[in-house]
């Protein structure tokens, strides 16, 4: 079922602007946005959709470094009020990003799992067209932009429309020469990784008022 509401969504997101900007100066950030969907159509579509569109940008010196995994957390204030809570998270790296089945990957701030809701990560180029992870993995010289579509299938009653939600996004890579790394897993084969460095990224978004709606 989620495949189907996927591919719906390719198509639908396909529609979208993508907003990769140039830099003027060397600062790391992240833009992003909310879309809501909404589907009216056979029994157990009826859940809404979010996706989280965005551009990560990483920053990188002289070194090569390899990017070992990409998250995408929403965060929402509970009742609207107090500081922001993660809500859900979806996660791409080598070991892919369908969630289900459980999903998680080493950070330098720990462990992090993917969920509650089911989703995906699709990464893409300037003009859209779909990337693979090893696409993107070896970051470059400069100022790199990542340009990620998050796919959220199911409730999220702490989005409430209309209300301000964030985008925290996890880049985590190996071989890195910027300072204050740590050493972990952190492509999960199994050995230790040196020079890792996770940058989090965050920015407020509008929770939609009014959804798409999808006829698959
Ligand atoms: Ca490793």
């Amino acid at each position: 079922m989620l495949r189907l509401i996927v591919s719906a969504l390719t198509v639908v997101v396909a529609l979208f602007a993508f907003q990769a900007r140039a830099l003027a100066c060397a600062t790391l950030r992240a833009t992003g946005r909310l879309d809501t969907f909404a589907c009216s159509c056979a029994e157990g579509l009826e859940n809404p959709i979010t996706v989280a569109t965005g551009t990560a940008l990483v920053g990188n010196g002289r070194a090569t470094p390899t990017l070992a995994s990409l998250i995408v957390e929403l965060q929402a204030k509970k009742n609207g009020i107090g500081v922001f809570q993660a809500v859900a998270r979806q996660m791409i790296s080598a070991d892919g990003t369908d969630y289900p089945p459980p999903r998680s990957v080493a950070t330098c701030k720990g462990p992090v799992t993917a969920g509650p809701v089911a989703g995906r990560i699709q990464l893409v180029d300037k003009d859209e067209k779909p990337l693979t992870f090893d696409d993107v993995k070896n970051i470059g010289d400069g100022i790199t932009p990542i340009n990620f579509v998050a796919t959220f299938a199911g409730l999220i009653p702490e989005l409430k429309p209309g209300s301000r939600a964030r985008l925290k996004i996890y880049t985590t890579a190996v071989n890195t020469d910027q300072p204050h790394t740590c050493s972990i897993d952190a492509d999960g084969d199994g050995s230790l990784d040196s020079a890792v460095k996770t940058l989090i990224f965050q920015t407020v978004v509008r929770v939609p008022t009014t959804a798409f709606l999808i006829t698959p």
